[in-house]
């Protein structure tokens, strides 16, 4: 897979992404640091939502392939500045999460992040899972085999272990 790094705004969902892109149970876990796990890096919000902090962010896209950029649907303004993509050599992806909340406005969410820049915008909600496959399509390599890709044997009643992608 290829290697994404999460930013975004504390409570943007970033953490509850991974945990959906890794197929585990959903808890809610505050992130205290930079937080590599394979494929996913993920990062504290605080960093994000200060200046200085900021320009680690910038620093650690080095450590990607891919960054993804968050703002969940019930955000009430953007944290991102028109154009900060080019702060980065790496592709940058929005990813606009919470799509499941009745109370926001995904389309608002997607018009913010292609003003900062993503020309790519997957839309997902970590709770139902929706769009969580669209991403892992999108980081999968050559090689890499996605749990539903998987052949599963016929005529066995044995539980079959999901492979782990990351
Ligand atoms: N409705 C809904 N809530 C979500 C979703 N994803 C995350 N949340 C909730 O949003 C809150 C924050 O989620 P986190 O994943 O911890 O957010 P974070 O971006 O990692 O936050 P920091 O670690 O503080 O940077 C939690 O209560 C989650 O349960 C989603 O897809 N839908
Ligand atoms: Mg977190």
């Amino acid at each position: 897979m290829r290697k994404i790094v999460l930013m975004g705004r504390s409570g943007a969902g970033k953490t509850t992404l991974t945990q959906a892109l890794k197929g585990e149970r959903i808890i809610y876990q505050k992130t205290q640091y930079i937080n590599f796990q394979g494929a996913l890096i993920d990062t504290p919000g605080e960093y994000a939502e200060t200046k200085r902090l900021g320009y680690a962010l910038a620093l650690y896209a080095y450590e990607a392939d891919v960054v993804g950029l968050l703002c969940s649907a019930t955000e009430p303004f953007s944290l991102f500045p028109p154009n900060v993509t080019c702060m980065v050599n790496r592709e940058v992806v929005g990813i606009v999460t919470k799509t499941d909340d009745p109370n926001g406005n995904p389309s608002r969410a997607a018009n913010w992040l292609k003003l900062a820049g993503c020309k790519k915008i997957f839309f997902v909600s970590s709770y139902s899972g929706d769009g969580v496959a669209e991403i892992l399509q999108y980081l999968k390599e050559p090689g890499d085999v996605l749990p539903w890709e998987k052949k599963i044997k016929q005529n066995t009643t044995k539980t079959h272990k999901i492979t782990k992608v990351f």
